[in-house]
């Protein structure tokens, strides 16, 4: 029945076996009363627990100098006006503050019945105003409570923050005390039923964290801030469960505190994790007001520890990956793949809904590795702006030092740093601006994508790239990837050429040549140039001068011979096409055939990726690359035609630019 721990400290806080005691101590009182939502019943639970062992000693109001002492859920109580009610519950325990299994009755005693009295069940009613104090016995022992009771409004100001974990190149480097403001929170005060208390209403946090409350507050009330932000400041975001049930904290009102009531959010608090979604969005949300016309930035996450369905973003209800509603859904995989203080991550989710919000993103998603060269062009280029926002936002906050303490990677890790944890390591980690040039290329990878994105925004800042999205994007006939940015880009901006050899550059540094290849001009069959039999030359369909490049190409015959014409090495989305025509400029028609070719291999363009574990879209080398063999009927120069596809229905996962090498093989 005795359980002692003799040479521990009861005051001393850090002692994790007695936390255990003291909140099952603790919650077992808020438990019993309903509240809306699972949520908020752990969280008071949490909390009272933290705010009583924030406390100096006496706090948890006991005997001092017995090894059994009586503690009491309140040391202080405040009561606003007379009638006003609270109770107050003792229990029996060890100088560990652990309960003992059988209670004693206690006796409950005021010394002043004109200021309060207190029933036997410790239900303490106010009769006048003034101060009293509560004495509760039992087995020889007592404790005492003082009570005030006022007519006064308080004003208490406070101060919320979250516990942070910041992160560096291999994943988690926490540090201790690592807590940021919770920004543009709604805080309400509720009474013990979670209703709100009429006639304070609502404020929000400031930048710093910190509010000011003001009304007839009382010990039967609590502070609550809820994981949703200040609309008039533009900001519509809520972190919730896969239930919908906003995440909040709560602490009971302690007047004593009310010059700076502190409520700090550890990582032990699964709300902890929910704020840092909000500050992460919150930031973002800042970002997208400032460089768009947006107005109001609405953003729901749904996160919660158990989450296995994983980290996307949604733009509509979908009953089978998006039942709880649009927004951004997040990982909670527990001992394995968690992103709420994954801020890449975040970060990357956030572009998403941004280019939802501001402008027009035509990727159908889907898997997608890194390393991939061969996506739908669609999706790279949204995973790519996915991948790249992340250093947008982190070179964003780190350039005004009010708000570089935002970010929580590690002091001295790259900006452009991305990472993503599994448990506590990097799953996942990149720096975008050192990427291997020979894995990370062509219009078909998102990381490619990304580093185009980095460099123009190191060179030209975000209101160039932006205006794409706003001015240009939402128009568009074609689809939105990185071919239409270019052009966006063309369009809008109207580069000089020194710029356009610039922006050039970087394309070319990830093997994208959105430029004239060396045979230009060559868009009309004569003058063509004659290519020698049996060798490979490299073309871009690009043209300065016209919308559709073509490319013709001559080569000599011998009657009778059999000529093999093919493209290979297709990158960065082409989808090449051939066309023969015979020496005298008419389009070689063999037996009622048109001599002509574009998918030689169209039935590899949907292929089963072993690291996804299911088929997609494959703009790989070969899959819309051409190839015809025919006989020469005469002796003479014939012409090949190559440009892009001309099906009027083309893959819309492919490119209308791109690169690929052509031949001429006489067999
Ligand atoms: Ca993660
Ligand atoms: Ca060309
Ligand atoms: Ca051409
Ligand atoms: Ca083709």
């Amino acid at each position: 029945m005795y359980r002692k721990h003799l040479n521990l400290n009861y005051q001393n806080c850090g002692i994790n076996s007695r936390l255990t005691a003291l909140r099952t101590n603790f919650s077992r009182q808020y438990v019993a009363v309903a509240m809306p939502a699972i949520k908020y019943v752990a969280f008071i639970a949490v909390f009272l627990l933290l705010s009583a062992c924030s406390r100096e000693s006496g706090e948890l109001n006991q005997t001092v100098g017995a090894d059994v002492v009586i503690a009491t859920s309140s040391a202080n109580i405040y009561l606003s006006g007379v009638g006003g009610q609270y109770a107050v519950s003792a229990t029996l325990v060890d100088d560990q503050g652990v309960a003992f299994v059988d209670q004693p009755a206690f006796v409950w005693e005021s010394a002043s019945a004109g200021v309060v009295s207190v029933d036997a069940n410790g239900v303490v009613t106010a009769n006048g105003l003034g101060q009293s104090v509560v004495t509760v016995r039992a087995n020889g022992l007592s404790s005492q409570i003082q009570v005030l009771v006022s007519d006064q409004a308080v004003v208490l100001n406070g101060t919320v923050r979250y516990e942070d974990r910041e992160y560096g190149r291999n994943g988690f480097v926490d540090q201790p005390d690592y807590f940021k403001a919770v920004r543009f929170a709604k805080v309400t005060v509720v009474d013990n039923n979670g209703a709100e208390v009429g006639g304070i209403g609502s404020v929000y946090t400031d930048e710093n964290g910190n509010f000011t409350l003001s009304g007839l507050l009382d010990s039967q009330h609590f502070v609550r801030v809820s994981a949703a932000t200040d609309n008039s400041l533009g900001l519509d975001l809520a972190v919730k469960d896969r239930q919908q049930a906003l995440y909040s904290v709560t602490k009971q009102v302690d007047i004593t505190q009310a010059a700076n009531f502190m409520m700090d959010v550890p990582l032990s608090s699964e709300a902890s994790g929910a704020f840092n979604i909000l500050d992460v969005f919150t930031s973002s949300a800042e970002f997208t007001l400032l460089y768009t016309d947006l107005s109001l930035v609405s953003l729901n996450t749904f996160w919660e520890v158990n989450n296995t369905d994983g980290t996307y973003f949604c733009n509509d209800y979908d009953a089978v990956y998006c039942d709880s509603g649009k927004g951004v859904y997040v990982y909670g995989v527990a001992n394995g793949d968690t992103d709420e203080y994954d801020d890449d991550v975040l970060y990357h989710e956030f572009a998403h809904y941004f280019t939802q919000a501001v402008s027009r993103d035509d990727s159908y998603g889907g898997c997608h590795v890194l390393s991939s060269t061969d996506l739908d062009l669609r999706l790279a280029w949204s995973e790519g702006w996915g991948d790249f926002f992340p250093s947008a936002m982190k070179t964003w906050l780190a350039a005004d030092p009010s708000r570089s303490g935002l970010i929580s990677s590690s002091p001295g890790y790259s900006l452009a740093g991305y990472v993503d944890t599994y448990q506590s390591r990097a799953q996942i980690s990149v720096e975008i601006d050192s990427l291997s040039p020979s894995v990370y290329k062509s219009a078909a990878n998102e990381l490619a994508i990304a580093k185009i994105l980095y460099l123009l925004n190191q060179r030209y800042g975000m209101e160039p790239i932006i205006d794409v999205f706003t001015g240009y994007f939402p128009g568009v006939a074609t689809p939105v990837n990185l071919e239409s940015f270019w052009d966006g880009w063309l369009a809008i901006h109207s580069p000089t050429v020194s710029d356009k050899a610039q922006l050039t550059g970087f394309y070319n540094e990830r093997s994208i040549y959105y430029q004239e290849d060396r045979f230009e001009p060559d868009n009309n069959m004569n003058p063509a140039r004659k290519i020698a039999l049996n060798t490979a030359e490299t073309h871009y369909l690009y043209s300065e001068t016209v919308e559709t490049d073509i490319d013709f190409v001559a080569f000599d015959t011998v009657a009778g011979n059999q000529y093999s014409l093919s493209t290979a090495n297709l990158t960065s989305g082409a989808d090449t096409y051939i066309r023969v025509f015979s020496p005298d400029g008419t389009e070689l028609n063999l037996g009622g055939v048109t001599v002509e070719n574009d998918d030689a291999n169209e039935t590899a363009y949907y292929g089963y990726d072993s690291a996804c574990g299911s088929s997609r879209v494959k703009n790989n080398t070969t899959a819309l690359s051409s190839s015809l063999s025919f006989i020469a009927p005469i002796t003479g120069t014939y012409y090949a035609e190559l440009r892009t596809t001309t099906d009027p229905d083309p893959y819309l996962s492919a490119g209308r630019y791109g690169t690929f090498s052509f031949k001429v093989i006489q067999n």
